[in-house]
């Protein structure tokens, strides 16, 4: 077999060969070698790197170069490793004839013809090389792109997560903490005025002036009012000589109605905060005010945890800047309802500070600003001078502002309550009240005159410290909660 190779083959065939297979080897090892180089890390340019959004980490694997080109380049090195086949026959011819000017012009041809398929093979394998990169290139930028695409839809999904979260954390929050109902509230005040009525209207004796004398003395003795009281009896009065009332118990029936009448010709059917007509434009701007103590911080507090609850978003606005605490106690309460908040520095201007918690709404688009105030000066000036000017604030941070003035009332102060009252309606257009530490008092009638002289609505009742205890007012439930024996 050896022998007939070595006859058919010429020697310097096989030693061409054999170059030319070893040439073809070390080329492709090399073209290995860059395909394998480790690619460094693909970053993001900076304008494309989202806030929050992790630059996503991407391995793409080697692509090959297009199959043209590696035809190419592979039909290039095929013709230098003919041509260097042939080269090593022309050598061999001139070594066998080293006289031969036909030898030796064919020698340097095909040395010429080499260097040039060389250059050839260098050109093709650069433009490989090259096609290569473009196409990794590539497939890297679609990778980014899907895994931006990615890392943002898992964040907008964490996100997402996040507020259902929270959301749920709040509804928990407010409905945790179960607080009292309206009857256990009124206790106090139904012992008090409301036991003394009910035993008289309740008992089973003449309609006659003896009784008519108690009750008067007993109206009277509650916190109505002496103009609200005069005007309940005068009522009795009148339906007693239209001879529409014959016993104590109709008596106590009328009573009843005419206080309901009283609660509900402001209040409406219910209270809470009113929405905004539908052409007005959002944020709902509330001012709380009231004197010192009697539960604005509280109040704003409960509130705001209530309409959150209920899906509106809202913001505190810190106005009370006169002492350090207010703001400490209005961030807890920020934390507890898990609403943003805006505070200024301590002794800072009220109004500035408003403004800004306005301005921050309307940027935001939120519902509702809930605005708290001082409800005492260490100055002398006058609080409620002080109350117009951020009133006048408010109404230059957004048209129409402040839409509720909602007065804070602390009904153990009874006749004071209705006297803060009417002097904050003077200066201030109080738009709504809210009567707290109802729970605490024996004096809840005090309402009923408020309501009565104002014609302002209740908006809320207080009935304890917790969010449940904030309370819409309804006059109906309010009225049978009263007189419930
Ligand atoms: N029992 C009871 N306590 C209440 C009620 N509302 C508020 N309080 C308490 O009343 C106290 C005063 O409440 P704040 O909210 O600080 O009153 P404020 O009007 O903001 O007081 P200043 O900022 O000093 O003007 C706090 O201890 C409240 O917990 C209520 O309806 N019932
Ligand atoms: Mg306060």
């Amino acid at each position: 077999m050896r022998s007939v190779l070595a006859i058919a083959i010429p020697s310097y065939v096989v030693v061409a060969v054999v170059l030319v297979a070893a040439a073809l080897i070390v080329a492709l090892l090399a073209r290995l070698a860059v395909s394998r180089k480790p690619k460094p890390p693909v970053e993001l340019p900076p304008g494309q790197q989202r806030e929050g959004v992790e630059p996503p980490n991407i391995e793409v694997p080697a692509v090959a170069a297009p199959a043209e080109r590696v035809a190419r380049e592979q039909k290039a090195r095929d013709e230098l490793g003919a041509a260097q086949g042939q080269l090593e026959i022309a050598r061999a011819a001139l070594q066998r004839d080293p006289s031969s000017s036909a030898a030796k012009a064919e020698v340097d041809r095909y040395e010429r013809a080499l260097a040039d398929l060389q250059r050839k093979v260098d050109y093709e394998a650069r433009k490989t090389q090259e096609a290569q990169e473009k196409a990794q290139q590539k497939a890297e930028a679609a990778a980014r792109e899907q895994a931006e695409t990615l890392a943002r839809a898992q964040e907008q999904a964490r996100i997402e997560a996040q507020k259902r979260a929270e959301e749920e954390a709040r509804r928990r929050f407010v409905e945790q903490e179960a607080g009292r109902t309206l009857s256990e509230g009124l206790a106090r005040t139904r012992s008090g005025f409301m036991a003394r009525l009910n035993a008289l209207l309740g008992a089973s004796r003449e309609l006659d002036d003896a009784a008519l004398g108690e009750l008067e003395e007993i109206l009277f003795s509650a916190d109505v009012g002496v103009r609200t009281a005069t005007a309940l009896l005068e009522s009795v009065r009148e339906r007693l000589k239209r001879r529409e009332l014959s016993d104590l118990g109709k008596v106590k029936a009328a009573l009843r109605e005419e206080i309901e009448r009283i609660l509900s010709q402001a209040a409406g059917a219910h209270g809470g905060l009113p929405d905004l007509p539908a052409a007005t434009p959002a944020p709902q701007v509330v001012m709380v005010v009231g004197v010192n103590g009697t539960g604005k911080t509280t109040t704003i507090g409960k509130l705001a945890a209530k309409l959150r609850a209920a899906g509106k978003s809202v913001i505190l606005g810190a106005g009370d800047t006169f002492r350090a605490a207010a703001g400490e106690q209005l961030d807890v309460w920020a934390e507890r309802a898990q609403v943003p908040i805006v505070r200024g520095k301590d002794g800072s201007d009220p109004g500035a500070v408003l403004f800004d918690a306005v301005a921050r709404a309307r940027n935001d688009k939120l519902d509702v600003v809930l605005c708290d105030t001082a409800g005492r000066l260490h100055t002398k000036a006058n609080l409620m001078e002080e109350l117009k000017g951020v009133k006048r604030t408010l109404g230059k941070a957004h048209a129409g502002a402040p839409h509720e003035v909602l007065l804070v009332v602390d009904a153990t102060t009874g006749q004071n309550a209705s006297q803060q009252a009417r002097q904050c309606h003077d200066a201030l257009g109080v738009t709504g009240f809210v009567l707290t530490k109802l729970d605490g008092t024996a004096k809840g009638g005090v309402i009923i005159g408020i309501c009565d002289e104002l014609k302002i609505p209740v908006r809320y009742v207080g009935v304890g410290e917790k969010v449940a205890d904030l309370k819409e007012f309804d006059p109906h439930e309010f009225v049978a909660a009263l007189f419930a024996e």
